[in-house]
């Protein structure tokens, strides 16, 4: 009899794999036999804390939103999908009838369900069904590992074209964890000529390097945001015409104004406390547009694209392996922050 092994969140600091019921695909939907699921900050932080601001774990959730996998079966009317097929799976859905869906702003809907945001159930399982039209077909070599890691690569796609990253930009980048690799990775591919990137601990640093950031700037706590900005002046040789914030930390927002040239643009992607002391009329009389974002938005054809052309390498990014049983281990390391882990993968099934 198969079964369905779920890694499943019951409460702070109660994550289980369980055997759960294999779903039937609804009409317009396709059932998935999971491959590959990456753990994002995000699912430690649910795991840890129990919630993240207002979404609070009030009733067990399958965790995961960093997933690609196999269809296994086919729901009613589904044409574009059939089973065999490798895809990766955008983990958010909307409502599609809002004026946010239907000017195709759809990750403003605020019905959005999302993957392993609660009260939603996520795809760390053996077997997962989602809407066929948010699953995205993988070329056969593109593995279904670069498959998962197209989530996280959204965000940084969505947040380059936020910040206008293009042909010659120098761009910085603040936090080297895997948002801001994301960032670097994509902001490369865009053409920009240069990207410095910072962060505190020196492993994320070296990464960052291996990955192709041009330079590095090892931040402490007792640097000022206008010593930064010094420091990012001196390598790009002007200060950044974009910066993407992938921190969260008030610091580092004071030193992303600093640190950009007046006219740039400062896309606030990390989210820490909700209400920050920056330097905002700096930012106000040099022009420099300061801009958020949520997700992402119709960015997996791109990310999908810069994958299988070659113009990006996800791959580096994956640091640690375990098997959907191991799941609980695999939180443990990517909580650990002396594991030096990036991304922490879980194999749901054989390749
Ligand atoms: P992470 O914690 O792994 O990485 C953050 C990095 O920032 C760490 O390496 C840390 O050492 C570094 N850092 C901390 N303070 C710093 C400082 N003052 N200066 C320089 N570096 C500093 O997190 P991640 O998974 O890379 O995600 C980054 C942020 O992006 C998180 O806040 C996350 O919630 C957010 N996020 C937002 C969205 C969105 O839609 N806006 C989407 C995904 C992630
Ligand atoms: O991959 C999507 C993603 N989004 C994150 C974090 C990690 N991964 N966000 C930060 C938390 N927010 S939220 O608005 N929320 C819990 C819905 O605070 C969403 C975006
Ligand atoms: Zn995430």
């Amino acid at each position: 009899m198969a079964s369905n092994p779920s890694a499943v969140l019951f409460k702070t600091d109660d994550l289980k794999v369980v055997d759960r019921p294999i779903p039937k695909p609804a009409p317009g939907q396709v059932q998935i036999a999971m491959h590959r699921v990456g753990i994002c900050g995000s699912d430690v932080h649910y795991w840890t804390h129990g919630a993240i601001g207002d979404f609070i774990v009030r009733a067990p959730m399958v965790m995961g939103h960093e997933s690609a996998g196999i269809v296994n079966e086919v729901g009613e009317g589904v044409t574009t999908l059939k089973i065999g097929d490798r895809v990766a799976i955008e983990p958010g859905v909307p409502c599609r009838r809002c004026d946010y869906c239907k000017t195709g702003n759809y990750n403003l809907c605020p019905d959005m369900k999302f993957c392993a945001t609660p009260p939603v159930d996520g795809s760390l399982a053996r077997y997962y069904v989602h809407e066929a039209d948010f699953c995205f077909k993988l070329p056969d070599h593109v593995t279904l590992e670069e498959g998962a890691l197209l989530e996280p690569l959204s965000v940084g796609v969505h947040a380059c074209n936020r910040a206008g990253v293009r042909m010659g930009s120098k761009v910085l980048v603040c936090g080297a964890g895997p948002i801001g690799l994301v960032n670097l990775l994509t902001a490369k591919s865009y053409g920009a000529s240069k990207v410095v990137i910072t962060d505190l601990d020196s492993n994320r640093l070296q990464k960052a390097k291996e990955m192709g950031a041009d330079c590095c700037i090892q931040v402490s706590r007792d640097m000022t945001a206008k010593d930064i900005a010094v420091k990012v002046k001196e390598y790009l040789g002007d200060l950044a015409t974009q910066t993407i914030e992938c921190t969260g930390a008030e610091p580092s927002i004071c030193a992303g104004i600093y640190s950009t040239r007046s006219g740039g643009t400062l896309v606030l992607v990390g989210l820490g406390k909700p209400v920050v002391n920056i330097p905002i009329v700096d930012a106000s009389v040099r022009e420099v547009d300061i801009r958020g974002i949520f997700r992402y938005r119709n960015c997996y054809p791109t990310a999908l694209e810069m994958v299988a052309s070659g113009a990006v390498d996800v791959k580096p990014l994956v640091t640690h392996h375990y098997e959907l049983e191991q799941t609980l281990d695999a939180f443990k390391t990517a909580n650990n922050p002396t594991s030096g882990a990036i991304k922490v993968m879980i194999k749901c099934n054989v390749e």
